[in-house]
């Protein structure tokens, strides 16, 4: 069995999204995501120029052996574009692979941990009160947990949540330039508090209630919060500092014992080795997409475990339901897996491009029984929706020093 082709697609049904096809000579083929947010035609570009002349007419049933020859045989390892383009094909010759044995993914991986995957949803309000409406009503969907982002009063746009109240917070049609946002760590001090002591009150003890910072505090800061927001019994506090400089984390460590998540930036199992060996986190946040697979995902739960540390994949929607079907299998397999960031099914755009049947309900996710990802793209109903240029936001202080976004 040969690769015969491999075509990779940019659409945005409402956001930007990478799709690798690795087609074979008995026409079985699989599909992978190789998104990068802000970046996606860089990834492309790699794919399309440096990656596929050198697959076709290779076994696409050696998947370590590609991974490797990609990964090492590059010489330049690691980085977001690398990876999120071995990510593309890593998960399509997966999917190949699962056709093949007409199995899915989790069987491959070694069958069921768990019969459902726990997701958290997200609740965005424009105030406290705003922000805990929306975590009730996904609580009355069934969702045992739920990640709270509240706008910080004076600052127009702060993260999770938009001034001019669009669904989400990255992609809003077609912005020419990166959008500028401003933070002030003072301001949100001053709200942060409230909105968990709040939520306890009135959401009660049962709900997981998550937060992410998105690097926007300096570690001593960090300390600081965990240590304000340790009495209302966070299950995890998100990239509370950033991530660069790991030992930021050993330091929030000696002053909290709020859980910690974070690793959605990273690109490999090298970027989490010290954090998770150190025990300096508690949830390892890495994405298939973004840090080199199914092939690397496994890796890294696996070493993960060794120290305790519980899988916790990024769910943003900028990752596309391939991706997420990847991890609705890698999550149904780990048996250190934590818990999967949701944020809905996408736009009606978006389940006609991307179907799949994997069922929500009651806050879990069922892993689709269908052999491989379990995930179809379908191309014409995709070709409407071309590629539109577009940025995450840049963060900066008030006096205009940029900062981290
Ligand atoms: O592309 C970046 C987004 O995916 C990110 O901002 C979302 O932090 C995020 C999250 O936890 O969902
Ligand atoms: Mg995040």
């Amino acid at each position: 069995m040969k690769i015969r082709d491999i075509k990779v697609f940019a659409c945005c049904p409402g956001r930007n999204f990478v799709t690798v096809k690795v087609i074979t000579d008995t026409g079985v083929y699989g599909l992978g995501d190789a998104t990068v947010n802000g970046r996606e035609m860089a990834v492309v570009a790699y794919l399309e120029e440096h990656v596929v002349p050198c697959l076709i007419g290779r076994d696409p049933q050696a998947i370590e052996d590609i991974w490797q020859y990609l990964y090492k045989g590059a010489y330049w390892r690691r980085g977001p574009i690398t990876m999120a383009a071995i990510a593309g094909i890593d998960m399509a010759l997966w999917d190949i692979k699962g056709k093949l044995a007409d199995m899915p993914l989790y069987q491959m991986l070694g069958g069921k941990s768990r019969t459902g995957v726990t997701l958290y949803a997200h609740a965005n309000g424009e105030t406290i009160g705003d922000t805990i409406n929306k975590a009730q009503s996904q609580i009355n969907q069934g969702f045992k947990a739920v990640r709270l982002q509240c706008a910080v009063p004076g600052l127009e746009v702060t993260y999770g949540v938009l001034g001019d109240k669009k669904d989400y917070y990255e992609l809003q049609g077609n912005r020419p330039l990166p959008p500028e946002e401003q933070w002030s760590t003072a301001k949100y001090f001053n709200m942060i508090e409230e909105l968990f002591c709040e939520a306890r009150k009135q959401l009660g003890p049962e709900v997981k209630l998550l937060h992410d910072v998105h690097s926007r505090l300096t570690p001593i800061e960090s300390a600081r919060l965990g240590k304000l927001l340790e009495p209302y019994n966070l299950f995890f506090l998100e990239d509370v500092c950033i991530a660069e400089n790991q030992d930021n984390l050993q330091l929030v460590r000696q002053h909290t014992t709020i859980p910690l998540a974070i690793g959605e930036t990273y690109n490999s199992i090298w970027d989490c080795k010290e954090l998770i060996q150190n025990q300096s986190i508690d949830f390892i946040r890495t994405a298939a997409t973004h840090a080199g697979g199914i092939t690397a995902m496994r890796r890294i739960a696996d070493f993960a475990s060794l120290f305790n540390v519980q899988t916790a994949p990024h769910g943003a929607p900028d990752l596309s339901p391939i991706c997420f079907a990847a991890h609705i299998h890698l999550n149904t397999w780990t048996h250190n897996f934590g818990i999967q960031e949701y944020v809905g099914p996408g736009n009606e755009q978006v389940q006609k491009i991307f179907s799949h049947d994997i069922e929500v309900k009651d806050g879990l996710a069922f892993v689709s029984e269908a052999p491989g990802l379990g995930v179809d793209f379908d191309e014409l109903a995709a070709e409407p929706y071309p590629y539109k240029r577009s940025y995450l936001p840049v963060s900066r202080l008030e006096d205009g020093t940029v900062w981290n976004w």
